[in-house]
């Protein structure tokens, strides 16, 4: 396992030097920001105050599903958001966001091309967001405890071990969890079946719900966040869950030192490659700001602090000579050529296919 120790003093010793340097820093008013749980450290955020004066309020969703509620209500009163681009591309029609203000960003010439390039599907010119983190949605697994019931062979980069009902059933006991975010599971789940990971074919997520029904049997809960606490106590031996997510359990289980062995698989048949995205509400109250938020994150230092944290890939070119070694290194957190060629981008959803997804979901969740 990693040791983090030395990320956490580079972090700590930046804000050292930042107070030192910012201590006549006056109020510069506020920046308020709503972005994913477990996804940034608090030293950050206070080495953005000591240097610019501006406080961060920071609140922190784990759906794409709440943050687009809280936006589309309206005057959300959020300076930088973090959707996924998936959802940022549907959020952009809607005339949610504003363009980003590029002279207010020269921290830009960090990013890398061909990951922002990627990203501009979603946003053509990458007019409205710059990457955070991006990862992969995959299965988080007890080592020791999955080897007790499958054997110690047993390949566990596979879907099999949330979709097939009869592993599933072996690994019942030790409590398998599931996302709940349709958009990651019905991708995940065509992956398995061999169907079109981005189609939206309504008879597909079909055969896909009467699949998961199968196996959802044998699934404990549906959570999005509540899986890194779980898998790093052992309560539970098989998490679907996002790359870095897993990978801070397996740290937070290393920590502890209670035997607790928590591993990430990226499973063979495939699996999505997401980004989630830094933007800016359209009626945010202080857009400067946000453009100052958004310019500090992509630091070199800074991103590469977080990702130290955070154990999720990054998509600034600048910051990768600060990223742990072994982290740069870790396939699991930067999947190697080969791996990145069986990952599948997510797909932006139009309103029809939305309240399919939602309506078999809802059967999924329910069991009905
Ligand atoms: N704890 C941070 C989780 C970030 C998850 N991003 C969403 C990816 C959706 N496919």
């Amino acid at each position: 396992m990693k040791n983090r120790f030395s990320a956490r003093m580079t972090a700590a010793s930046v804000l050292a030097l930042a107070i030192g340097a910012a201590g006549s820093v006056q109020a510069q008013g506020v920046v308020n920001v709503f972005n994913w749980s477990d996804y940034i450290t608090d030293e950050v955020l206070e080495q953005f105050t000591a240097e610019t004066g501006i406080r961060v309020v920071y609140d922190v969703y784990d759906s794409n599903d709440t943050l687009e509620a809280r936006l589309l209500a309206g005057a959300s009163g959020f300076d930088v958001v973090v959707p996924t681009a998936t959802f940022m591309q549907r959020q952009i029609a809607a005339g949610v966001y504003q363009p980003l203000n590029r002279d207010l960003l020269p921290n830009l010439a960090n990013m890398d091309e061909a990951l922002m390039a990627a990203a501009a599907t979603h946003d053509p010119g990458n007019e409205h967001g710059v990457i955070y983190m991006w990862g992969t949605t995959g299965i988080g697994y007890n080592i020791d405890m999955v080897a007790e019931r499958l054997g110690e062979d047993f390949d566990v980069d596979t879907w099999a071990m949330v979709f097939d009902p009869e592993i599933a059933a072996q690994l019942a006991d030790c409590g398998i969890s599931w996302l709940d975010s349709p958009t990651d599971m019905f991708p995940a789940a065509f992956a398995w079946m061999g169907i079109d990971p981005q189609s939206t074919d309504a008879a597909d997520f079909e055969a896909a719900t009467e699949m998961m029904l199968a196996a959802r049997e044998h699934v404990r809960y549906f959570h999005s966040s509540q899986y890194i606490s779980d898998l790093a106590n052992g309560e539970i031996c098989v998490a679907v869950g996002w790359s870095g997510d897993v990978l801070q359990a397996a740290e937070r289980a290393d920590e502890a030192g209670r035997g607790v062995n928590v591993w990430y698989a990226i499973p063979a048949e495939g699996a999505m490659q997401w980004f989630d995205m830094l933007v800016i509400p359209a009626d945010a109250p202080n857009p400067e700001n946000a453009h100052a938020f958004i310019n500090f994150i992509m630091q070199p230092e800074v991103t590469a602090a977080i990702t130290n944290y955070v154990w999720y890939p990054n998509a600034n070119r600048a910051s990768w000579e600060f990223v742990d070694e072994e982290i740069f290194n870790d396939p699991a957190i930067f999947p190697t050529a080969e791996v990145s060629e069986t990952l599948f981008p997510g797909v932006t959803y139009d309103s029809r296919t939305d309240r399919t997804v939602t309506r078999h979901w809802t059967r999924i969740r329910t069991g009905q």
